[in-house]
């Protein structure tokens, strides 16, 4: 789709009285100097709990509250956790930590939060990014607004009100004129489709759900893991040298590369907080929001010596330098990918000490870069500790899980004092359909996406009016917070120029939706990420339906993303469809 047929949808919506009205907000702390009269509903949301439902008390959920709370609207958080955090609630398996920057992996908005909080590792680890998330919490007054321990099971659109309405397992109910779900794109983890999964006696834990405290009862065990993706990884290079003996159980290996952690000094946080406003900018600017920046160089073209030098420079560097500091054309033209490739391979070979485990560890099936790449700190090292073993399942499968272990299927049965589930997440849509989303006259959401997902922006579906996803599949999956924080930007202004207007119903149209589709396919086409089978191409293989690859992320340019989705907003929002007060 081009900018031109975006602009094609214009005079399709149906706009009661609001076209036109060029009143667009972009400041969004209007009326909080006490110059500018605040907007409000007024009486029109009054037979309704409340303004604005928030599900999820994630970094997606915090930010919204915070702007909804700005607005002066009536606004609450559901979360199904006892606590706040998101993804960084839930995953406290060990070694779990960014391996994007701490200092450019958080939120920007606050220059309170950035000159009062002090990182102390440039990966902040689990423990201490909970920490974070909870500080910004407490800092912005937030926790009166969540109800926790609450999972939502329906959300319901109720055309007569045109409001949500919100079912939660206890069967209790909440009503709202707007819903922003903040549910994470890797939310609903998945046990291996293997037979006997139910009939293991000893300590059986996915790592998104590890037991508090978990990991100090491994000293000595006979410990198994299943999976070799950025969860494993973590996983497995953090317990190896604690547990008494480790099998690996490989489907299939992932390039991976240092990560290069380091402590932060408190002289050197003090640089970094000068340097926040560079930091952020870099990310603003950038393809997918990282600091790191890659070039169009030819890299088929250029001397091998230059380019191995090149690579060599990357590889010492910290964090995702090597992933994304390298030449475009590495992720999309085949030969280019196979030379860096190769390049990767000749580092695991120098690792590893034994040739046969290296060629286990050494992807067969996918370029570097082609999946998610994690990275890793001593991960290839640990197989040639003693205590540790590769076992491949690719070629020979785990035939059943047991009560004491497992049996591949060569006849082999590994007896187990713990099994470790480190088997990832029914992704991106995975979060949606584990609630019954009903739009208008009764279409389920899991209906609409089931031949493929369908967004506009984004952030919207058709059918499913005064309904915007933070974090919904079609939006970048790059620096997560900061697509974060530009989603809920977004959405708080359009509420804001809603409340402003009476709007009291914004749904997308067809021809947005097809356009917008049409558009982010038209971005993914030629990246070679999208001729493999990962979470961010939607393939799960334990899910009880087989899902086919599909566009499950915006693949185009951050900084194209965005101004798209200001040229809505300028618009006047004339691509929806809105309705004012009681409108029916
Ligand atoms: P991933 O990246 O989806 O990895 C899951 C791993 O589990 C992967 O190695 C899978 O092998 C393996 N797996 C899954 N099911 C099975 C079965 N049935 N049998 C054997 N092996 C299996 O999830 P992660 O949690 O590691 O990471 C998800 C994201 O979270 C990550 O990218 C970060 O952004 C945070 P497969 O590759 O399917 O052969």
């Amino acid at each position: 789709m081009t900018q031109g047929s975006a602009n094609g949808t214009d005079g399709v919506s149906k706009v009661n009285g609001v076209n036109g009205t060029n009143g667009i907000h972009t400041n969004g702390t209007n009326g909080v100097n006490g110059t500018t009269p605040k907007p409000s509903f007024g009486s029109l949301n009054d037979g309704l709990d409340y303004d604005v439902l928030i599900i999820g008390a994630g970094l997606s959920g915090i930010y919204s509250m915070y702007r909804m709370a700005q607005l002066g609207l009536r606004a609450k958080i559901l979360e199904a956790g006892s606590s706040e955090g998101g993804t960084w609630f839930w995953n406290r398996y060990p070694g779990a930590r960014f391996d994007s920057e701490s200092y450019s992996y958080i939120f920007s908005f606050s220059p309170e939060i950035l000159a009062e909080w002090d990182w102390t590792e440039h990966f902040s680890p689990q423990p201490e990014t909970l920490k974070y998330i909870e500080f910004v919490t407490r800092k912005l007054d937030l926790r009166k607004h969540m109800q926790f321990d609450t999972r939502i099971q329906r959300a319901q659109f109720v055309q007569a009100t045109n409001s949500w309405k919100l079912t939660d397992d206890q069967q209790r109910t909440y009503t709202s004129r707007y819903l922003i779900t903040a549910i994470g794109i890797l939310n609903e983890p998945t046990l291996p489709n293997i037979p006997g999964v139910s009939d293991y006696k000893g300590e059986a834990w996915h790592t998104a759900r590890w037991p508090q405290g978990g990991e100090h009862t491994l000293a000595g065990k006979r410990v198994g893991i299943i999976g070799t993706g950025a969860t494993a990884i973590q996983t497995i290079q953090t317990i190896a040298p604690n547990v008494g003996h480790l099998t690996v159980f490989q489907r299939t290996p992932n390039w991976t590369a240092p990560l290069r952690n380091d402590k932060i000094s408190k002289e050197e946080m003090e640089k970094i907080r000068a340097d926040y406003p560079d930091i952020f900018r870099r990310c603003a600017e950038s393809y997918s929001c990282f600091i790191h920046v890659g070039d169009n160089n030819d890299t088929v073209a250029t001397p091998a010596e230059e380019r191995e030098r090149h690579w060599e420079h990357l590889y010492a560097q910290r964090g995702f330098t090597k992933v994304l500091a390298i030449s475009s054309d590495i992720y999309t033209n085949h030969e280019a990918n196979a030379l860096y490739s190769a390049f990767h391979e000749k580092k695991i070979r120098a690792r590893v000490n034994d040739p046969e485990v290296a060629d286990l560890l050494i992807p067969t099936n996918h370029g570097f870069g082609t999946r998610r790449t994690p990275l890793e700190s001593g991960y290839y090292e640990v197989f040639n500790q003693d205590n540790v073993k590769l076992v491949d399942i690719r070629n020979n499968p785990i035939e059943r899980i047991t009560e004491t272990g497992l049996r591949t299927a060569d006849q082999t049965d590994y007896d187990l004092d713990v099994l470790v589930y480190a088997t990832g997440f029914d992704a991106v849509t995975g979060s949606f359909n584990a609630i019954d989303f009903e739009g208008i006259d009764g279409v389920k959401l899991k209906d609409v996406w089931s031949e493929g997902i369908q967004t506009f922006l984004g952030l919207t579906v058709k059918n499913f009016p005064n309904m915007f996803m933070i974090m919904g599949p079609h939006q970048m999956f790059g620096n997560i917070p900061r697509s974060i924080e530009y989603a809920v930007q977004w959405t708080a202004e359009f509420i804001e120029w809603a409340m402003e207007h009476g709007v009291t119903y914004c749904e997308a149209t067809d021809e947005g939706v097809a356009a917008w589709t049409e558009h982010v396919h038209e971005c993914g086409k030629g990246l070679l990420a999208n001729e493999v089978d990962s979470w961010m191409t939607g393939v799960n293989k334990n899910l009880a339906h087989k899902q086919k690859r599909s566009m499950t992320r915006y693949n185009g340019p951050a900084p194209g993303y965005r101004k798209r989705c200001e040229e809505v907003k300028h618009r006047g929002y004339r691509d929806f469809v809105l309705k004012k007060g009681g409108e029916a």
